[in-house]
C-alpha cells in the first residue's frame, strides 16, 4: 500500500511527486508556476522585483495560495491522495516566515470552507519573506561576528560565517528596523517548517538539515547555540521551533486537507527540511564519497561527510544531512536566471542552446572567458549587475556567450570546490538545467570528470517523498534508493579526451579575471 508524497517549495515553483512504494514507481507530478500560475503575486521569478539594493522578499501568501492550487491539481490529475501513507516537503533554505503569537491556534483550526491564503494572511507580522537571495545584511553579519568574538568563531559553532542570506542576520535585520512587529512575532519558522506545519495542523520543529542554514545552531550541541542566539536578537528562544531529528513524525495531516483534498488522515506528515539535504537524499548520495551538482534557480554543489569540514575561505557551509552526519554545501547565486538572461538576451531557446553555442564553439573558448555574475554573487561574494569578460563581446557572435557563461559558471564551480577536496568517480547531477545534453557535457569536461543523471529529475520533491517513506513507513532508504535512486541507463557522459589540456589553464585564467573584479570590489 505505501504510497508517499513529496512536496518541494522552491523559488519559482511548488511542486510534488506521488511514489508507489511497493512498485517502485513515480505515479504522479504536478508543478504550481509562481510567476505563470499565481500571477497576481506579481512575482515572475518567484519573488518581488525591484526592492531595495540587495534586498529579496517573496510573499508568504503565495507559497500558502500555490499550496492550494497544487492539492487541487494533485486531485484532478487523480493522484491516489486518500491512499498516500505518509508525506514530507523539501523549502528553499534561509527563508523565513514571521508569524504572531496565535498562530498555533491558526494551524490547529483550519477552516476547510476558507482558504490558506485568506487565514494565514492575519497571522503575519511581517509581510514579506526574506529568501535566500537577500544579500542586505553585511551590516548584521558584521554585528554578530563581532558578538561572538570575530567570523571564525560562528564558522565553529554553526558550519558557517555569518552570511547575509542565512535567517539569524535576516532576523537581526528585522528586529532592527521593525522593532515593534519583531515584538509582536511569536513564531519564526523557515519555509521548509512552515509548509510542514500547515499540512500537519501544527507548528512543528526545524530539522538539523536546515536548521544549520540559519547561524543559530551549534552543529556539535545538535543544539540552538545560546549566545548566536543573543547575538542575533533579543527573545528569540522563544520564537523558534525546537530543533528536532529530521525522521520526526509530526502527526496526521490537518482535517483541512483531509476534508478539502480527500488526503488520507491516517497519514503520517514527517517533518521538513531544506531542498539541498533533501535533494541529497532524493539523488541517493547521503553517503560520503558522492558529489553532487545541482542546477536550478542557484547552482549547488554538494556532498554528504562524515565529519564538519569547513570551507577556509568562507563561502562554503555545513549543513545536516537528514539521514545523520553532516553535508557540505557551495551555493552559486547566479544558476539559472544568469543562464535565462543570456538566453533571453540573444533571442535564444534553450532546444538551440546546444546549436546556437556550445556546437559552433571549440572547448575552452580559444581562451574566452567571463565571470558570469549577472547579479551580486555569494560564491565568491561580489556586488554586481553585470558579467566581466577578457574579450570585447561586441566583436563576437552569440555562439561565444552561450559557451562563455557556461565554461564561466562551472571553472566558478570548480575553482571554489576545491577547498573539498573531493575526487568523485562520478558527478551526479540535477536540476532543469541538466536535462541539456550540451550543459551536461561541458560540465563533465571541465570537470574532467564522469557525469551521470538519475531518472527523476525532481531531485528535492523525490528526496522529500523518500523520506516520508522511511520514517513515516518505515522502508529501509537503502531499498528505497535501489527503486527511485537509479542512474538513468544511458545517462552517463564521458569527459571528452583532451579536457583537462584546456580546462586546467583555464582554471588559472578565470581566477586572474576574478581577481581583478574583487580588488575593484573592495
Ligand atoms: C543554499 C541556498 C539555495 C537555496 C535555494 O544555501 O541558498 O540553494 O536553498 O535553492
Amino acid at each position: 500500500m505505501p504510497k508517499v508524497l513529496g512536496i518541494d517549495s522552491s523559488t519559482q515553483s511548488l511542486s510534488a511527486v506521488v511514489l508507489d512504494t511497493d512498485l517502485g514507481t513515480l505515479i504522479c507530478e504536478e508543478t504550481v508556476n509562481f510567476g505563470k500560475d499565481v500571477p497576481h503575486f506579481r512575482s515572475p521569478s518567484g519573488f518581488l522585483p525591484d526592492r531595495k539594493k540587495g534586498e529579496v522578499h517573496a510573499d508568504p501568501l503565495m507559497w500558502v495560495e500555490a499550496l492550494d492550487l497544487l492539492f487541487a491539481r494533485l486531485r484532478k490529475a487523480g493522484a491516489p491522495l486518500d491512499e498516500v501513507a505518509a508525506l514530507s516537503v523539501s523549502g528553499q533554505q534561509h527563508g523565513s516566515v514571521y508569524l504572531d503569537g496565535v498562530v498555533h491556534e491558526t494551524f490547529a483550526n483550519l477552516n476547510p470552507l476558507k482558504t490558506l491564503a485568506e487565514q494565514f494572511s492575519p497571522a503575519l507580522t511581517r509581510r514579506t519573506s526574506p529568501i535566500w537571495m537577500d544579500v542586505s545584511t553585511s551590516a548584521e553579519c558584521r554585528e554578530i561576528a563581532e558578538a561572538l568574538g570575530g567570523a571564525g568563531e560562528v564558522c565553529a559553532r554553526s558550519g558557517s560565517v555569518p552570511t547575509e542570506r542565512f535567517t539569524g542576520p535576516q532576523i537581526r535585520k528585522f528586529f532592527k528596523n521593525q522593532p515593534e512587529s519583531y515584538e509582536k512575532t511569536g513564531c519564526i519558522h523557515l519555509v521548509s517548517s512552515f509548509i510542514a506545519s500547515i499540512l500537519a495542523g501544527k507548528s512543528v520543529g526545524i530539522d538539523r538539515g536546515d536548521g544549520a542554514g540559519m547561524n543559530l545552531m551549534n552543529l556539535a550541541a545538535d543544539a540552538w547555540d545560546p549566545d548566536l542566539l543573543e547575538a542575533t536578537a533579543p527573545g528569540l528562544a522563544d520564537k523558534l521551533p525546537s530543533l528536532k531529528d529530521s525522521r520526526t513524525v509530526a502527526g496526521p495531516p490537518a482535517h483541512y486537507f483531509t476534508s478539502r483534498y480527500s488526503l488520507n488522515p491516517n497519514c503520517q506528515v514527517v517533518i521538513g527540511t531544506g531542498d539541498n539535504p533533501s535533494s541529497l537524499v532524493g539523488m541517493g548520495a547521503t553517503a560520503a564519497g558522492k558529489m553532487v551538482i545541482s542546477l536550478g534557480t542557484s547552482d549547488t554543489l554538494f556532498a554528504a561527510m562524515d565529519e564538519p569540514l569547513t570551507d577556509p575561505r568562507g563561502f562554503g557551509h555545513v549543513f545536516g544531512n537528514p539521514l545523520g552526519g553532516f553535508m557540505s554545501l557551495i551555493c552559486f547565486r547566479n544558476g539559472s536566471l544568469a543562464r535565462e538572461a543570456v538566453k533571453r538576451n540573444l533571442g535564444l531557446d534553450w532546444s538551440d542552446f546546444d546549436a546556437a553555442g556550445l556546437a559552433k564553439t571549440p572547448p575552452g573558448n580559444e581562451g574566452r572567458v567571463m565571470v558570469p555574475f549577472f547579479k551580486s554573487e555569494i560564491t565568491p561574494r561580489v556586488d554586481s549587475d553585470g558579467p566581466v569578460r577578457n574579450y570585447e563581446a561586441e566583436k563576437t557572435g552569440p555562439e561565444v556567450e552561450v559557451r562563455a557563461v557556461l565554461e564561466g559558471q562551472f571553472l566558478n564551480m570548480r575553482l571554489h570546490s576545491q577547498w573539498l577536496k573531493l575526487e568523485p568517480e562520478t558527478i551526479l547531477l540535477t536540476g532543469g538545467a541538466s536535462e541539456n545534453e550540451g550543459i551536461a557535457q561541458l560540465l563533465a569536461d571541465v570537470f574532467n570528470t564522469p557525469v551521470a543523471r538519475l531518472k527523476v529529475s525532481a531531485s528535492a520533491a523525490l528526496g522529500a517523498a523518500l523520506r516520508a517513506a522511511e520514517a513515516g513507513c518505515g522502508i529501509p532508504m537503502e531499498s528505497l534508493e535501489k527503486s527511485f535512486c537509479q542512474t538513468e541507463p544511458g545517462s552517463r557522459l564521458e569527459p571528452n579526451p583532451g579536457s583537462a589540456e584546456i580546462y586546467d589553464p583555464l582554471v588559472k585564467t578565470y581566477e586572474d579575471l576574478l581577481k581583478s573584479l574583487t580588488t575593484n570590489n573592495k
